[in-house]
Order: C-alpha cells, then sequence, then structure tokens
C-alpha cells in the first residue's frame, strides 16, 4: 500500500468511527425518566428524572397530590417491583452498604435513603439530589431499583424503614 492509500485507509476508520460515535448512545451518560404510580389507596403522582454522567448521578423528582405543608419519606428501594397495590414488591430500602437506617448525609444511611419531601401550598413537592455517592448499574447499582414515597414522615430513627408509613407512590429507575 502506499502512503497515501494508507493515509486515505486511516481517514475513512476514522470518519466511519464518527458516525458511529454520533449515531449509538455515549456509555457513560444516560437519562431515566419515569413517572410515578400511586399505590396505597393515594392520588400522588409525579415525574422523576435520573441522570448519570460518568460517576455523577443526579435525581430530579416533582411528585404531585400531597397534602399542602405535608413531609413524606423518599427512598430508593430494593426492587424495581411496584406491582403491589401497596408496593411492598418493592422490598426494602436499597442497602448496598449493609448499613442501618437513617439521614441522607449523616454517617450511618441506607444508600437508599433520600431527603425528605415537603409539599408546597398546593401539594407539590420537588427533589433535587446528587446520588453520586451510589452506583449506576450491577450488583450495587440503582438501576433497575424503584422509589417510594411514604405517606408520613421518615423519623430517620426507626429501622429499618424509618417508619414512614404507607408507601403512596413507585416508580422502578430504568
Ligand atoms: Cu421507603
Ligand atoms: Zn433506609
Amino acid at each position: 500500500m502506499s502512503v497515501s492509500a494508507v493515509r486515505a485507509a486511516v481517514l475513512a476508520t476514522a470518519m466511519l468511527g464518527v458516525g458511529a460515535c454520533a449515531t449509538s448512545e455515549n456509555p457513560n451518560r444516560s437519562l431515566v425518566i419515569a413517572s410515578l404510580e400511586a399505590r396505597s389507596g393515594s392520588a400522588v403522582g409525579g415525574q422523576l428524572r435520573i441522570s448519570r454522567n460518568g460517576k455523577k448521578i443526579h435525581l430530579r423528582a416533582t411528585v404531585t397530590g400531597l397534602e399542602p405543608g405535608s413531609e413524606h419519606g423518599f427512598h430508593i428501594h430494593d426492587k424495581g417491583d411496584c406491582s403491589a397495590p401497596d408496593a411492598a414488591s418493592a422490598g426494602g430500602h436499597f442497602n448496598p452498604g449493609g448499613s442501618a437506617h437513617g439521614r441522607f448525609g449523616d454517617a450511618v444511611h441506607h444508600g437508599g435513603d433520600l431527603p425528605s419531601l415537603r409539599a408546597d401550598a398546593k401539594g407539590v413537592a420537588r427533589a433535587d439530589v446528587d446520588l453520586s455517592a451510589l452506583q449506576w448499574e450491577g450488583a450495587q447499582g440503582i438501576k433497575g431499583r424503584a422509589i417510594i414515597v411514604h405517606g408520613k414522615p421518615d423519623d430517620f430513627t426507626t429501622q429499618p424503614s424509618g417508619n414512614a408509613g404507607p408507601r403512596v407512590a413507585c416508580a422502578v429507575i430504568g
């Protein structure tokens, strides 16, 4: 092969590479959008948006249909199964570190313990949480698990659930 033929081959390969990147998903980035489904006879709904960029994971949620001014336990649960009418199918709190239940940001808490939701005067709560301490995929990852909104506040003390009452909404991550 002449030098120019090699150059042409290299250029063609590079162009194919660019084409492939433009049309396929970047494996380091993902975005999951999921709707919260009402459970336990509630009228709670809303949307989750979980974005990942490398090791960074960010959750944004808008939760509707809450009592104005109310506070609600909010967790990632172990199983991505919202099928039960009371969402018991989602199992316990996601707990990749084998920790006790606690408050997000404290030294001891489940990986799935999230900051509590607080509803505004219209019964809407918003969450904006950096989940970069968690992993995305695999045995220790959050993908394929469930996010649960509870009917009562989390006391951050009662084991292993925080005594946050019924599961009033559920969504599967991914
Ligand atoms: Cu929970
Ligand atoms: Zn917990």
